[in-house]
């Protein structure tokens, strides 16, 4: 099949704080196993993703921590890196929006949509913070969200209705800074009028029926419910700067954190050129090529700004393409031994931090546990006592178990070496017939984007060769039917390679040490060879046991504690 290209990018995470199961389940392990498949089917990807360095959540968090915004992005850049790379999370560039070349790209983008007339210019009124002597842009301010008053509404929107909030209308608002009462006060802000793209906007979301139907209903819904202006500057110091120069009116006023931030991904593109010694423009060949395909990776509350805001202003700039799909997960839930079904939050102690758990466990169990309950179409929960009981008895029993028994009997009786295939019986080609099918069975599910129900196909398949094992039972065969025994383990053998190569984009680790103990390159994976034999006598290493058996820590806070 001829090489297809695609530029793939996780949402980036705001550089204020480090990164929890819920982050990983949303966005970047469905995308990284969607990166890793697509690789090993010899498709060209770029994987872009980086932190999201501006907005009040960073200057907020700064104020917290007696710091700079600066400082606050350049020490969780580093540790949401740190962790991606981890739990087997490779982007190709992970990049930063106070970058420079953010920086210029923003701005060019900005004039760029100010010149085609898609940018007004009102004096509005905004919550001023009368003790702090500052405007209160979007997170600054808090309180009953005026959709569906859920308390605490964040002042850009609504994490309980995922509505977008107008601070004006929030109900008991209060300052976070001071914790006062906000007065009204007249400032001037630019305004982007996606309206002029309602029509547009809905016949593109129209065409795209193949997008999961819980994004695609949400964003064609607030399409008709028509688009308000929305303010894109922000009364604030840390940020992109609004590129008016001849305009007094724009000191001291920045971009809009989610007017600045989608454009890191054509940023974090050009830079990943300027890296690799291309022409910065080439970045053009991913953004401004149709045959190349874009497809943002966002949790659920990041809809709004990907499926209409974003492709809105990308309507407006011009030039470049749209993205091909925005595939969303659900909210993660979380439940801790003897605690309710909680919402996962730092402030609420209830994140499970990806460096706190690495310290503990291996990777490939969370990427299997956060895969096997992916919130793909609702929302789910994730339970520490429900992951290793899972990761017990699937990973461990099942498909650990099938490696480690293959791989050591072969390497006992058989002089390590691939056994001779012999005369295959109907039940050897019965079991090798399912696992031919595999490979295609996968593939049909990944490209539609369904995870978890890839992983599932890959466990049944799993337990079936493990059946194929019991069933022939080569301990037994050794005895009487040595032939026999040498083609079962051929086959098991077969087994075991294709499933390295298959689990490949969901367990890594595990992959990658499968290959190598079967004398493989675990970087040359070909899935459309997966069930490709090895050739008899071909040289096998002394297997390790893939998987321990994982246990609940005895103090579980020393996943959730957050030094
Ligand atoms: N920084 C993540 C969030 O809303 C946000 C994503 C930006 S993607 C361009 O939590
Ligand atoms: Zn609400």
């Amino acid at each position: 099949m001829a090489k297809r290209r695609f530029l793939v990018t996780g949402a980036l995470p705001y550089s204020n704080g480090k990164l929890h199961v819920g982050h990983v389940a949303g966005a970047y392990l469905p995308a990284d196993i969607f990166v890793r498949y697509l690789r090993a089917r010899g498709d060209e990807v770029l994987f872009i993703c980086g932190s999201d360095d501006h907005g009040v959540p960073v200057c907020l968090t700064a104020r917290q921590e007696n710091s700079t915004p600066r400082q606050i992005v350049e020490r969780y850049n580093t540790a949401q890196h740190k962790a991606f790379e981890g739990i087997g999370i490779h982007f190709d560039l992970y990049g930063s929006t106070s970058s420079p070349l953010h920086h210029k790209m923003s701005s060019d983008f900005f004039l760029k949509v100010h010149a085609q007339g898609a940018i007004t210019k009102k004096s509005s009124e905004q919550l001023y913070d009368a003790q702090a002597g500052m405007f209160l842009p979007d997170r600054y301010v808090k309180g009953t969200c005026h959709h569906c008053n859920a308390p605490d509404a964040l002042g850009d929107q609504c994490e309980a209705c995922g509505k977008t909030i107008d601070p004006l209308l929030l109900r008991d608002p209060v300052s976070v800074i001071s914790g006062t009462r906000p007065e009204i006060r007249s400032t001037t802000h630019w305004f982007f009028q996606q309206s002029l793209f309602e029509e547009r906007l809905s016949e593109w979301l129209e065409g795209h029926a193949e997008w999961r139907p819980f994004v695609r209903n949400f964003a064609q819904g607030l399409v008709k419910q028509g688009l308000p202006d929305r303010a894109i500057t922000r009364d604030l110091d840390w940020g992109v700067p609004v590129p008016l120069a001849d305009d007094p009116d724009a000191s001291g006023k920045v971009l809009y954190v989610w007017f600045d931030a989608p454009i890191g991904y054509v940023s974090f593109t050009a830079e990943w050129c300027a890296q690799h010694g291309m022409d910065p423009d080439s970045y053009a060949d991913w953004w401004r090529d149709p045959e190349c395909k874009i497809i943002h990776f966002i949790g659920e509350d990041n809809i709004v700004f990907h499926a209409i805001i974003w492709p809105a202003m990308l309507m407006a700039e011009g030039t470049y393409q749209l993205p091909s799909n925005v595939v969303a997960n659900s909210f993660l839930n979380i439940q801790f031994p003897n605690r309710p079904v909680e919402k996962i939050s730092k402030s609420r102690g209830t994140a499970i931090w990806i460096d706190n758990y690495l310290e503990d466990y291996h990777p490939d169990l969370l990427r299997y546990y956060l895969t096997a309950i992916a919130s793909e179409t609702q929302r789910t929960t994730f339970s520490l006592e429900e992951m290793v009981t899972r990761v017990n008895s699937e990973l461990v029993d099942a498909l650990g178990n099938f490696i480690y028994r293959t791989l050591s009997f072969t390497m006992r009786y058989f002089d390590g070496k691939v056994p001779e295939k012999g005369t295959p019986t109907e039940t050897d080609l019965q079991h090798w017939s399912e696992i031919q099918a595999l490979p295609e069975r996968l593939s049909h599910e990944i490209e539609s984007f369904r995870f978890r129900n890839a992983l599932a196909e890959l466990m049944s398949a799993t337990r079936a060769s493990n059946k194929y094992i019991d069933t022939k039972a080569p301990w037994k065969q050794r005895k009487e039917d040595l032939a026999g025994c040498a083609t079962t383990m051929y086959y098991c053998i077969q087994t075991t390679k294709a499933l390295a190569v298959l689990m490949n984009p969901f367990l890594p680790f595990t992959s990658e040490k499968t290959l190598a103990t079967l004398g493989l390159d675990p970087t040359d994976l070909d899935w459309d060879k997966a069930t490709d034999p090895l050739p008899e006598g071909a040289p096998l290493q002394q297997p390790e046991i893939p998987f321990k058996k994982m246990e609940l820590p005895e103090d579980v806070t020393r996943l959730s504690r957050n030094e």
